[in-house]
């Protein structure tokens, strides 16, 4: 009998997934937990078979544009994938942007929605990202208290009736930035004869639009008053289809070729008079869309960790089934040694992003102090931008687990580096978010807000076995903050410079530290691989490397 390797099979991914029932654990109250219990466990088992079956056998499915129907009219219909199809049914059903709107567990319920997203996300193609936007709209919407768009919208993006639920686009990049968007272009013309408030109609070119398949977008636009730069452009409400059911000036010009994310459509959208609305006056456009970025970013930060809780399941799965060299690669030292640093990585990386979402539900539903706003505003891009690019290191990993079948495209596992690359970008790349927390340490008093957390996170941290951790975690925001201090003595160049190592170390501080003060909390319940993974993880490096060069070194280095 010739030989046939068994494939890697997923069981219940909530009732398998030790990292998320332990920090459950420690973070919902009993009764809280208790309760949505029963939905983890089943949104654990429809991860780990119907959805994770569907997806392989939809595997080679791409979403199609449809430009023309076969009588000349433009309809720019995009056909989505059956997994696609699928998961809008279940996300509104299972209210995965509804719940923290419905508020049912106070501060808990963003725990209670993203401990949903994280185990729905890696079996569903991408479809968090129409989510994640749907969720930031509402939240932007919200925040501005617009209450037309709110009872028009809010009540449509929240719906758990899949009839009724809408999904919101973020248009945003444009030819000129995806980075700096105050360089948009999109034209808004007054326009007096509409029924909505300061209507006003779009014309420009959209350039990378996520899921061009929503029901309305918010967007920005220059009016002809508006000046240059972000301050100038006015942020805009736009719904795809007008009351009849036309298409209300959206075109879809094509959609991306992409590495990954191919589930996903894409686009790049024409604007040719849509008509559209001010969500908060004509001015400040891109800082009335930061509400969206900040939601968008904690979504992908969660959606980063379950991209590598998938892959390490996978991995440690095949380990079990396949031998080399005489043994179970699960029995061999090296093998366990690289699946122990995967899995290190990944908790960590949990702690931290979960941390942004306890913040998260606390500032809304006006239970937090000041000082956890503040210190949400400093975690939100370090959790993205860490916790991505960890993504794409574990990924790689991954793949290597399973040798030559992991390069192999119907597997399924090549997939999952691909789509992990979009997280370091999409959503402000790391730089930019670097660099977003300096803007944040400078304005909003993020230092500070890290110190406190940090000192706190590791004071209550009863066990001795865990102190040494502390200490490098505190030694990591020593050296961080040195190196600000230092390079800002010398110029606003030198201390743009250190941004992404300044993030990149503070992030893996608060990884460090919010994982020891969880292994604390398992120690004393008699559990001991939250603490192994700590260790393990502070064994990787928390610091970066440090500055060697300066700006005009690295200038002469790189252009001569
Ligand atoms: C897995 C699921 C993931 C979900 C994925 C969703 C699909 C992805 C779709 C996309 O990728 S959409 C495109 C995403 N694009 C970005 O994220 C843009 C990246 N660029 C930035 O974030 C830049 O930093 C930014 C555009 C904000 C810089 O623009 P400006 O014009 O130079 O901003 P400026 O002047 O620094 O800030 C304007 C105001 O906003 C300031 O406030 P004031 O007006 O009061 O001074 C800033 O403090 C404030 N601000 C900026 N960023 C903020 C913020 N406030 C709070 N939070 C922030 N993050």
């Amino acid at each position: 009998m010739p030989f046939f390797q068994a494939p890697p099979r997923l069981g219940n991914q909530y009732e398998e997934d030790r990292v998320l029932r332990s920090h459950l654990a420690r973070a919902l109250p009993s009764e809280i937990l208790s309760e949505v219990l029963p939905e983890l466990a089943d949104m654990g088992a429809l991860a780990g078979g119907e959805l994770f079956e569907l997806q392989a056998e939809d595997r080679a499915a791409e979403p199609e544009l449809v430009q023309w129907d076969a009588w000349g009219n433009r309809v720019d219909r995009i056909e989505l994938t059956r997994v696609w199809r699928r998961a809008a049914t279940l996300a509104a059903e299972r209210g995965l942007v509804a719940i923290p709107y419905e508020r049912r567990h106070g501060r808990h319920s963003r725990l209670h929605q993203f401990a949903l997203v994280y185990l729905f996300d890696p079996s569903t193609d991408t479809y968090s990202c129409p989510l994640a936007m749907t969720d930031g709209a509402a939240r932007t919407l919200v925040e501005h208290k617009n209450d037309a768009l709110i009872a028009r919208a809010v009540t449509r993006l929240t719906s758990r009736d899949p009839r009724l639920a809408w999904t919101s686009g973020q248009w945003m990049t444009e030819r000129t930035g995806g980075s700096d968007v105050g360089l948009s272009e999109t034209e808004a013309r007054p326009a007096p004869d509409a029924a909505l408030p300061q209507a006003h109609r779009l014309y420009g070119t959209k350039w990378f639009t996520s899921a061009a398949t929503s029901d309305m977008a918010l967007t920005l636009a220059r009016t002809p008053e508006g000046g240059p730069g972000g301050s100038g452009l006015t942020l805009f409400y736009v719904e795809t289809y007008d009351e009849a059911g036309n298409k209300n000036g959206v075109l879809v010009n094509r959609l991306k070729d992409k590495l990954g994310t191919r589930k996903l459509p894409t686009a790049e959208l024409t604007l040719d008079g849509a008509l559209a609305t001010p969500v908060a006056g004509l001015q400040n456009g891109v800082r009335n869309i930061t509400p969206m970025l900040n939601v968008t970013r904690t979504w992908n930060a969660v959606c980063s960790v379950a991209a590598m809780r998938r892959g390490i399941a996978l991995a440690t799965d095949y380990a079990r089934r396949r031998s080399q060299f005489g043994a179970r690669l699960s029995d061999k030292p090296l093998h366990l040694d690289t699946l122990a640093g995967l899995a290190a990585e990944h908790e960590a990386a949990f702690a931290l992003a979960f941390r942004v979402v306890e913040l998260l539900g606390a500032v809304e539903s006006g239970e937090a102090t000041a000082d956890d706003s503040q210190l949400l505003r400093a975690l939100t891009p370090i959790a993205k931008l860490v916790t991505a690019k960890q993504a794409v290191a574990v990924m790689s990993e991954v793949l290597e687990c399973f040798g030559g079948a992991g390069y192999v495209e119907d597997t399924g596992i090549p997939r999952l580096y691909r789509d992990a690359q979009v997280l370091p970008i999409w959503e402000g790349t790391t730089n930019v978010l670097s660099l977003d927390l300096l803007r944040a340490i400078r304005k909003d008093g993020a230092l500070d807000a890290i110190e406190r957390e940090l000192f706190h996170v590791t004071e209550a941290v009863r066990e001795p076995r865990l102190g040494s951790l502390c200490d490098v975690a505190r030694a990591a925001l020593r050296t961080a903050s040195g190196w600000l201090t230092a390079a800002s003595q010398k110029s606003l160049l030198d201390t743009e410079a250190e941004a992404r190592r300044v993030a990149l170390t503070l992030g893996r501080a608060l990884e460090l530290a919010l994982l020891a003060r969880h292994a604390s909390f398992e120690l004393a319940r008699g559990r001991d691989r939250a603490a192994l993974a700590a260790r393990r993880f502070a064994a990787h490096g928390i610091i970066a490397p440090p500055p060697v060069l300066d700006v005009a070194e690295s200038a002469r280095l790189v252009l001569g």
